[in-house]
């Protein structure tokens, strides 16, 4: 189990078995949620107490029969999709927009290490609320599962618990949706303790929208309770079992928030050190898979990892590195967009997300050799737009020249004439990229000239390192500089300062 690091969720089933059993049939029984014990506020626990609360928080969400043990599956577990059939349907747009989709479904599915066996598509006006697909076609998604051995079925959207429960009847697989498999992707991926908190944030968001379906469902109440002051909060008469894990789910969730908001007071004070010394910062940013680490790689001698996998970034990366001329400046890698990326993805990524807002240029990596580049444009910039991504230069670096198709490059180039071809793999115009990545750099504000004195040979490579130098005079007295520098470092020259 590579997600939820906290978690033990096999243990916890385990060990739950037997009382979450009920032998009667019954999917709810009424003293159920007295076996829980009640919990004091979780800000009065020590260490070990709070994991001992996180594991029954986790446990009672785990326990819990119906939908929400096939949620919490999706949630907790790696999906474990073996042999997957893919089901979508399509609104608008051409066939070939519908075939697209389902060819990212299918790497979406593989990237997550399932077996794609087969993958339908119905065109409708609008997914039906009870099946997704149309009613009728279920029958035949159900024999397509039989015939294939197929254990799971993904469907392209992200859909209503009741639709999951629904085909799941219908198909007696399975069935999981887009959203589910984007966060799992994510969890298997995540590495840094930052990036597995952001996901697990993701996945709780997710499930606690689906506790909200249920919520209206009397059927589902916990009744006969009347806790009268005891439990969480002095919870009166009529709480709901919902409300409960809601509520559970939600201590989770402020726990969650509490640590990556330590977590990025860390990276905001490294932030704020490269803004005080005026260190430019540039972003990599675009669709997943389109070569952003291999550019990072390209440009900085980074080392990160390349991998032909959606997400294979999750966590950004960042180098030093200078320009032509030496001027300092940092550039970072991180996490791909797709088309409808979860916004619980967005949400919880926000954090990393806004530095991307904050850069100085954003260097957009586009995919040439994709069968919709223009596509992946469009919904990188979606995304920019939710991320409040305002008044940063963007340079277009349409990217896999050595396997794109020159005509679409062509139009592309024509579409977006702020932009750079190159090959991240050959270096094919990687020097010209550069140059203008310099170029389009910020540039110190204030102009000086000055009379440095020979020991002040600091001064010098500090304007090497964040200012712009256009001459140099040796003279008897020291040297005389022309140039620019940010007003800290033009401060300090003031001293020398000569007309
Ligand atoms: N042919 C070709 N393949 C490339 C080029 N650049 C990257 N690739 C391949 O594209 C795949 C994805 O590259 P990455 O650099 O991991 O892409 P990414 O944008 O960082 O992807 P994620 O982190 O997963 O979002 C890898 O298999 C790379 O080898 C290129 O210029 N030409
Ligand atoms: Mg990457």
């Amino acid at each position: 189990m590579s997600n939820a690091p906290d978690f033990h969720l096999d243990d916890e089933l385990e060990a739950t078995d037997d009382w979450d059993d009920p032998e009667d049939g019954e999917e709810f029984e009424s003293g159920l949620s007295d076996s829980w014990p009640d919990e004091p506020d979780p800000e009065d626990l020590t260490t070990g107490e709070l994991d001992l609360a996180e594991r029954h928080q986790l446990r009672r969400v785990a326990s819990l029969r119906t939908e929400l043990e096939d949620i919490t599956e999706v949630e907790y577990r790696q999906l474990r999709l073996e042999r997957v059939v893919l089901v979508g349907v399509w609104t608008e747009g051409t066939v070939e927009d519908a075939e697209n989709s389902m060819a990212e479904l299918a790497l979406l599915a593989e990237t997550a290490g399932s077996e794609v066996l087969d993958a339908i598509y119905q065109r409708r006006q609008s997914p039906d609320p009870a099946t997704y697909i149309g009613r009728g076609k279920v029958e035949g998604l159900a024999e397509i599962v039989k015939a294939s051995g197929a254990d799971t079925v993904i469907c392209d959207g992200e859909l209503a618990p009741s639709q999951l429960r629904n085909l799941e009847d219908r198909t007696k697989v399975k069935v999981v949706d887009r959203t589910a498999l984007i966060l799992d992707i994510f969890a298997q991926h995540a590495k840094s303790k930052e990036g597995q908190a952001q996901v697990e944030l993701a996945q709780l968001n997710y499930m606690k929208q689906r506790l909200r379906g249920w919520g209206g469902n009397l059927s589902r109440q916990v009744g006969g309770r009347v806790a009268g002051g005891a439990g969480i909060g002095g919870r009166g008469p009529g709480e709901t079992k919902i409300e409960t894990d809601r509520r559970r789910i939600n201590t989770k969730i402020a726990k969650l928030r509490r640590e990556l908001k330590e977590m990025k007071g860390t990276r905001d004070t490294k932030r704020q050190e490269r803004r005080r010394n005026h260190i430019p910062s540039v972003s990599i940013a675009g669709y997943t898979n389109a070569g952003k680490s291999s550019l990072l790689n390209r440009l900085t001698d980074a080392g990160v990892l390349v991998e032909d996998a959606l997400f294979a970034t999750l966590d950004p990366t960042t180098r030093r590195t200078t320009t032509a001329d030496g001027r300092v400046y940092t550039m970072s890698d991180t996490v791909g967009f797709v088309r409808h990326l979860p916004h619980q993805l967005v949400e919880a990524f926000r954090s990393t997300l806004e530095e991307v807002a904050d850069s100085d240029l954003i260097l957009h990596v586009v995919d040439g050799s994709h069968p919709d580049p223009e596509g992946q444009i469009a919904a990188v910039r979606e995304v920019f737009s939710e991320i409040g991504v305002v008044d940063v230069p963007e340079l277009v670096i349409i990217n896999k020249a050595d396997a794109a198709d020159p005509m679409v490059i062509a139009r592309l180039r024509q579409r977006e004439p702020h932009s750079v071809v190159v090959s991240a793999k050959t270096g094919e115009g990687i020097a010209e990229a550069l140059k203008v990545i310099e170029g389009e750099l910020p540039r110190p504000g204030v102009e000086f000239k000055a009379l440095l004195p020979y020991d002040r040979g600091d001064l010098i490579n500090r304007l090497h390192q964040h200012g712009e130098i256009e001459s140099m005079e040796h003279t008897g007295e020291g040297t005389i500089v022309v140039g620019r520098a940010n007003e800290d470092l033009a401060g300090e020259l003031e001293a020398y300062a000569v007309g």
